[in-house]
């Protein structure tokens, strides 16, 4: 049995047990076993301002055999009904499954200002100064009440082939979990499509992305580079007994399920030997070379990624932050990031927002008009072609109270075996089944995660899942294509 005993950011919190039944599991290949018998593959959900910059990448995307078709917001909110707009976009998108076997479904659009903006209209939603809509959950915490869910969008159906609302009980309150006096959800959060999102706030990041994404897709990687796996941990938390460096046994659990990868260690522990630590400088320097996979397993919040010296609570490596990202030079050697820690992709802030400090922001104050993840993934020049991380607070296990909880037969330590640690490091056991094309790595991911606990869900279970956002083009080839 999972117990719960979990940080944030170094603050502790014990929560009781709880259980959801998540009922029968239905996977997507089951369910769809005709997906290619489909007219099309993917659908592109955007603004119409957009449209014309997104031609060229649907022509190359059909080019590669992914029939693909955009539909823009202004027609879903026309000709599609819903409690919400975001519920609008879903009510298209599970037409779009019905009628032409839809795999993949790819949002272009964010927030429509760097500088200001509502970023939560509702409790449940982010519309008005949003190209394409978000959906927050309601599972609340002392840490924040609430958080955006592009999970939402994927999960279509529930176990009975209904429509899966994310509001069970119809009482007007999305994905409710941990408020007083609400009844909590009951949610099947299986992914029924893959849902990536490309959060762009104007048609110049569109280009960017569509020259990013072509490029990287037309040009099979050169395995000089593609075949390095660049991870970056430390210390997390202080656990007197085991004292292990939970980042780093993070990244180790993950290199293990890439043995034809080199990997390159940038480890808090490696600063005694005068090896690569996580520095400013070393995080540069190494993923400048180019790598295929970059992994971070720390802390963070939307502004900075970062994580301690070994048994130093009180100091930090420094990290890296969205200031930095500009003097990456990797040009076109473009990793997949997997980063684990705070809201690193909580795609919902803006200049002025945090300027002021304004709750739940997250960066204490530091302005930035763009999260970490969001900024690495659509850099000119190198960066990342996409990046999966949490758009809320992530949690993790300490210690070791727990024999082998996830059941791969290993007594790995609790941090490796639950919540962020466990979703991050099984992104890579995925990937190694020849799962290649991404957002069934995405999907495939979250799927093995929800299997992995059917007794002992809880609302932390169920956020790790919800807040593990996909900025990226999920039909894209790991790789490119040869
Ligand atoms: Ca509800
Ligand atoms: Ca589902
Ligand atoms: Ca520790
Ligand atoms: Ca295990």
């Amino acid at each position: 049995m999972k117990g719960i005993i979990y940080f944030v950011v170094g603050l502790l919190f014990i929560s009781s047990f709880a259980a959801l039944g998540v009922g029968k599991k239905v996977v997507v290949n089951e369910k769809y076993p005709n997906l290619l018998g489909g007219e099309y593959d993917m659908v592109i959900i955007a603004p119409a301002k957009f449209s014309s910059t997104l031609n060229k990448l649907i022509d190359h995307k059909n080019s590669v055999g992914i029939n693909t078709i955009l539909k823009t917001t202004e027609e879903i909110y026309d000709e599609y009904t819903g409690v919400d707009k975001p519920e609008q976009i879903k009510y298209f998108i599970k037409d779009a499954l019905d009628t032409w076997e839809i795999k993949y479904v790819l949002l272009v659009g964010g927030m429509k200002s760097y500088l200001y903006g509502v970023s939560r209209d509702d409790i449940n939603q982010g519309s008005k100064s949003w190209y394409v809509p978000v959906r927050y959950c309601n599972n609340i915490d002392d840490w924040e009440p609430g958080f955006i869910s592009d999970l939402y969008f994927a999960d279509i159906y529930d176990s009975e082939m209904n429509f899966s609302s994310w509001d069970s009980n119809e009482d007007g309150i999305y994905a409710a979990w941990g408020i007083p006096s609400v009844e909590n959800d009951v949610l099947d959060l299986y992914p029924d499509v893959y849902v990536g999102r490309l959060p762009c706030r104007n048609k110049i990041e569109v280009s960017i992305m569509v020259k990013k994404i072509i490029k990287y897709e037309m040009t099979l990687a050169d395995p000089t580079w593609f075949n390095k796996m660049v991870v970056v941990g430390g210390e997390n938390w202080n656990d007197p007994g085991t004292d292990w460096l939970e980042g780093e046994l993070v990244c180790n659990k993950a290199l293990s399920y890439m043995p034809e990868f080199s990997a390159v260690k940038i480890f808090a522990s490696n600063r005694d030997s005068g090896g690569l630590v996580p520095t400013k400088k070393d995080i540069k320097k190494t993923v400048s070379e180019g790598c295929g996979f970059l992994l971070f397993s720390g802390f963070g919040n939307p502004f900075n990624w970062n994580t301690h010296w070994p048994g130093d609570f009180e100091t930090w490596t420094g990290g890296i932050n969205c200031y930095h990202l500009p003097m990456l030079s990797n040009k076109e050697k473009l990793p997949i990031c997997i980063i684990g820690g705070n809201c690193l992709s909580q795609f919902n802030v803006t200049l002025l927002a945090t300027l002021r400090n304004d709750p739940f922001m997250h960066t204490m104050g530091v302005p930035i008009s763009e999260c970490f993840s969001w900024r690495l993934t659509r850099k000119i020049n190198g960066g990342s072609i996409a990046t999966i991380g949490a758009t809320g607070a992530s949690y993790g296990l300490i210690g070791n109270m727990y024999d082998d909880i996830d059941g791969d037969g290993i007594d790995d330590p609790d941090c490796v075996e639950g919540y962020n640690g466990y979703i991050t490091r099984e992104f890579f056991d995925i990937y190694n089944q020849s799962v290649d094309i991404l957002g069934e790595t995405w999907g495939g991911t979250i799927t093995k995660y929800i299997d992995t606990w059917p007794d002992t869900w809880d609302e932390i279970d169920s956020k790790t899942v919800q807040e593990w956002v996909l900025f990226g083009d999920p039909s894209l080839k790991i790789g490119g294509y040869p």
